[in-house]
Formats: structure tokens, C-alpha cells, sequence
């Protein structure tokens, strides 16, 4: 989506911008009540704010600039993604009995291509990183297995970058959807990613600055687990030890999503098991 040699937040927002349009969960209209509900309360908290704080007419421009360079950067994906998104998963997901799901984050791309439930992600010939063998079985609630469940997996790579949001890197690289084999289960053998470093060049990676905050989300593989009759799981999975395991900046890490991989019995890099458990569909 992008020709430029450099990744840029510009560029990069642009992609998540015109994915999110592409894929958008849902277009179903939202009532006048409940627009007219949540928009006076975020509105009344944000005055709140002014007033507890004595916010000042300087604050207020900042505000206003750091607002239409957001836009122009293509970031809302990024901002809304990294600042929100976790406690709208939190309350979409509350009542799950099935294995935790987490923020899905804004470079997800629908449709990878679909691979044999032993499989190799795409990657380049020469692609960095430890090799990783991911495994594990798909299963209900109640405990059977989900014959031909999909397991869409998409992460950075070595040096933090995703396929279509950085240049130069091949479409589906490190992106693919695994179906599960009649036991429900899968091996998905691809490299461990590094951790992601928000653009430090765009609007978010202003704020960050401006506030001493930092930019990092711990190294994670994304992944939707699907299959028919049963609640979709987003979520990501993180490494024990790694850095910002403890301080993402997306607030999306939960005990039971840290794996911890072991030196694989092929000699080969690494190797973990994790099981999906996905919920019936609401009825
Ligand atoms: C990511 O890779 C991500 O997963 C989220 C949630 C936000 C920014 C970049
Ligand atoms: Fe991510």
C-alpha cells in the first residue's frame, strides 16, 4: 500500500485508515439515545477535566492542532487502537467462558491466504529472527475439537514491521490463515517478532513525546481463531520476559496471554503449545 523506502507514520496511517474502511465490524445505525447518551457524557467528562485542572487557552490550541494533525496523519486507526480499544474488548468480552481474546489493534488485513494446519507463515527467504513452531488445538467450550477451525495469524517482524504497512516487504509476509485438521489441532511454524515501536514521526508519537511517555508494545503474534458456530476470539499472545511485557503502552497484555516457549525438540529455534477455546455462538 506503501512505495516509500522509509516506513512513515503518514504512510502507515494511510494504510490503517483505508483498512479499517475495508473491514469495518459493522455499519449497523446507532440509536439517537444512545448517540445523544455517550456523546453528553465524554463531553461532560472532558469538561470536567478543563475545570478540575484549570485548562488554559494555550492547552486548549495545543489540543486543537495535536486534534487536526491526528487526522491529517491518517492516525485515528493508531490512536484509537492503542489508547481505547482494550476496554471496549473488556466489556465486548465479559462474559466469555472460552480463552481471553485482546485488542485487535489497527494492522490486521481480512483474507490471508489459507495453509494446511501444518504450515509455514509466508516469510522471505533470508527472513531474521528466532523460528518459532506454534501449536496447539482448537477447541468448544464443553471440550470437543473444532475440526477445520481457522487460525489467522499476523505479526511484525524482526525489526517491528508488518507486511502492508511497511515498504518493501512482501503482501502476505509473516500474514496466513492455518485450518485446524480433524482433531481441531495446528503447527504453525514462523519467527518470533520484536517488539513494536509506535511512529515516533506522526501525531501519537507527538503526544508520547510530549508527555514522556514511551512508545513500545511488547513482542506479540495476533491471532482470530474461528469456527462455525462458535464466538470468533481476537487476541494476541506475548513472550514471558520480554520487554514491556509489564508497561504496554496499549494495555492489552493479560497473565493468560504470555507464552513461554522452549528451546524445540527439532533443534530448530523454539516451540509452544496453546490451546484456543472458543464459546457457542449467543443465542
Ligand atoms: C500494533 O502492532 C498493535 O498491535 C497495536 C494494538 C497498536 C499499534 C501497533
Ligand atoms: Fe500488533
Amino acid at each position: 500500500m506503501t512505495d516509500t523506502t522509509q516506513a512513515t507514520a503518514a504512510a502507515s496511517g494511510a494504510s490503517a485508515t483505508e483498512a479499517f474502511r475495508a473491514k469495518q465490524r459493522s455499519e449497523a445505525a446507532v440509536s439517537q439515545e444512545r448517540v445523544s447518551t455517550l456523546a453528553t457524557e465524554v463531553i461532560t467528562a472532558v469538561h470536567d477535566v478543563i475545570r478540575r485542572h484549570k485548562v488554559t487557552y494555550a492547552e486548549y490550541d495545543a489540543l486543537k492542532a495535536w486534534l487536526i494533525g491526528v487526522g491529517q496523519d491518517g492516525e485515528w486507526p493508531l490512536f484509537l487502537d492503542v489508547w481505547i480499544e482494550h476496554v471496549v474488548e473488556e466489556v465486548a468480552n465479559e462474559n466469555r467462558q472460552g480463552s481471553k481474546g485482546t485488542i485487535e489493534g489497527p494492522y490486521y488485513v481480512p483474507e490471508s491466504p489459507r495453509h494446511e494446519a501444518e504450515a509455514t507463515l509466508p516469510m522471505r527467504a533470508d527472513e531474521p529472527g528466532t523460528p518459532l513452531l506454534f501449536q496447539g488445538q482448537v477447541r468448544a467450550v464443553d471440550g470437543t475439537p473444532l475440526a477445520g477451525a481457522h487460525v489467522e495469524m499476523w505479526h511484525a517482524d524482526d525489526d517491528g514491521l508488518y507486511s502492508q504497512y511497511a515498504p518493501n516487504l512482501p503482501k502476505w509476509n509473516l500474514r496466513g490463515t492455518v485450518v485446524a485438521d480433524a482433531q481441531g489441532n495446528f503447527r504453525i511454524h514462523t519467527i518470533q517478532p520484536a517488539p513494536y515501536q509506535i511512529p515516533t514521526d506522526g501525531s501519537c508519537g507527538k503526544l508520547i513525546a510530549a508527555a514522556g511517555w514511551h512508545a513500545w508494545r511488547p513482542a506479540h503474534l495476533h491471532v482470530k481463531v474461528s469456527a462455525p458456530g462458535h464466538q470468533l476470539i481476537t487476541t494476541q499472545l506475548y513472550f514471558q520476559g520480554g520487554s514491556h511485557v509489564e508497561d504496554d503502552i496499549a494495555q492489552a497484555v493479560k497473565p493468560e496471554l504470555i507464552l513461554d516457549p522452549k528451546p524445540a525438540t527439532s533443534g530448530k529455534g523454539n516451540e509452544v503449545t496453546y490451546d484456543f477455546v472458543l464459546d457457542p455462538v449467543e443465542v
